[in-house]
């Protein structure tokens, strides 16, 4: 094999790993993991990610923390009547052979309470999620801007159209 065709396949297997972006701990695999670029000033952002379990034993997400938020809390988002309203879960269930995929269009996602900084685009931070069985496991979650995600998900602008504070 020549020195190029080999630089080749290094250059193309490094774009994949970027692209697929995913992380693995025992029968769970964590998907892409991203959070939207926050405006200065704004107390909290979101991420979100997908996660599978090839298991054959029910999983569950009980927390999660990061460095930069002061705290972290699992959130869903429900309808009631017209107003698109937040609560925090205890868990999130994740059934085995099932995955979650979280979004803002299915309501779940990661809320990070107390920004240190603003989450700008391309960044990348560090997150650890704690389940139920497999026990604590680093993420790391890019910060993606409008431009990108319009194309990973046409339902994420949904987040500037409802009110992003806390509800309990
Ligand atoms: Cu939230």
């Amino acid at each position: 094999m020549s020195i190029k065709s080999l630089f080749a396949i290094v250059a193309l297997l490094a774009s994949v790993t970027t692209f697929a972006h995913s992380f693995k701990a025992g029968n769970l695999e964590i998907d892409h993991p991203h959070a939207r670029a926050t405006k200065a000033g704004q107390p909290n952002g979101a991420a979100y990610m997908q996660i599978e379990n090839k298991g054959k034993a029910d999983e569950k997400l009980v927390a999660a923390s990061s460095p930069v938020a002061a705290s972290v809390e699992i959130h869903s988002m429900s309808m009631e009547g017209d107003v698109m309203k937040m609560r925090a879960l205890d868990s999130l269930d994740i059934k085995a052979g099932s995955q979650v995929e979280m979004k803002s269009g299915n309501g779940y996602h990661i809320m990070l309470l107390g920004l240190k900084k603003p989450l700008a685009a391309g960044d990348k931070f560090p997150m650890t999620l704690h389940f139920s069985k497999a026990g604590k496991v680093k993420i790391i979650v890019h910060v993606s801007g409008k431009e990108k995600t319009a194309k990973v998900s046409d339902n994420e602008d949904e987040m500037d159209h409802h009110d992003h504070e806390h509800h309990h």
